[in-house]
């Protein structure tokens, strides 16, 4: 159902603003790119989210890594995806009760729901954190993820782990839009989730610390997955960010294009 559909008819699918909004860009842009910018210099972070910029539709950060923080560093981000037409996710990962993510997410140094378009969350605590974040995010128009299966080899999350989420994620569909997902689950009557999908390279399959590297085409096509989740593949070993960008981005938006005319 929803992978043999454009993201354009996808958007009118959700009342979810911002994920309406996102898969809107994604069409408008032809990129379903999203790279992951973990550098630890705040100029190091600008300069490659404005290289990067004009291929992606949506920047990824951690923004704890950053070791010189400032709210000038979220407002040159804000403004550079405003300049280059993305959004921001905050790959947060949540992972504690709902009443002290509720702090996390709004409050403390980063006050990532002032800023971050999406972040996400684990699903361990049970549905409470996402009752947590959706009170803080909602009023503001904000999104999130749900992790449903990570990249890494021999995760536990997987099998029964993997399903009670996706049925969490189907109780708060105005907040929860979609997962950090290796594959499509089987949609049912009125789901639309975007599937997020980190462990992406064109050129190596393993970092040698538990990454897994797969090609975009099989995250998207094989997979059914909407959105490639880039990092080293595209600023690692000195390579050029902007032209590994557009590389990634024309795999991805191939693979996406073959997929919704097959
Ligand atoms: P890489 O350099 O392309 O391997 O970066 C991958 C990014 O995605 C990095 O920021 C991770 O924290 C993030 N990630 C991941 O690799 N695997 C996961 O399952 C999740 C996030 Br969730």
């Amino acid at each position: 159902m929803s992978a043999s559909l454009s993201y354009l008819e996808r958007s009118k699918l959700h009342s979810n603003p911002t994920a309406k909004a996102f898969l809107e860009l994604m069409e408008r842009k032809k990129s379903n790119l999203s790279v992951a910018a973990d550098l630890n210099k705040k100029a190091a972070l600008i300069e490659l989210a404005d290289k990067v910029g004009p291929y992606i539709c949506l920047l990824k950060t951690h923004i704890d890594v950053v070791e010189d923080f400032d709210q000038d560093l979220v407002d040159q981000l804000t403004a550079l995806a405003k300049k280059h037409d993305f959004m921001i996710f905050e790959d947060r990962k949540f992972a504690d009760i709902g009443n002290t993510v509720k702090l996390q997410y709004g409050s403390g140094i980063y006050k990532i729901a002032s800023w971050s378009d999406i972040t996400n969350a684990h699903m361990v605590p049970g549905e409470g954190i996402v009752q947590g974040l959706r009170e803080v995010g909602l009023p503001l128009n904000r999104a999130m993820l749900l992790l449903a299966e990570m990249s890494s080899a021999g995760t536990l999350a997987k099998g029964d782990y993997t399903v009670k989420t996706v049925e969490v994620a189907r109780k708060y569909k105005d907040f929860v839009v979609g997962f950090i997902a290796m594959e499509r689950y089987a949609d049912k009557e009125g789901d639309d989730f975007i599937y997020m999908t980190p462990g992406v390279g064109l050129d190596q399959t393993s970092d040698g610390m538990g990454q897994q590297w797969k090609h975009p085409r099989e995250v998207v096509f094989d997979r059914g997955c909407d959105v490639i989740i880039v990092g080293r593949g595209i600023y690692g070993n000195g390579r050029d960010a902007a032209k590994e960008a557009r590389r990634y981005q024309e795999a991805g938006w191939d693979a996406y294009v073959e997929r919704i005319s097959k």
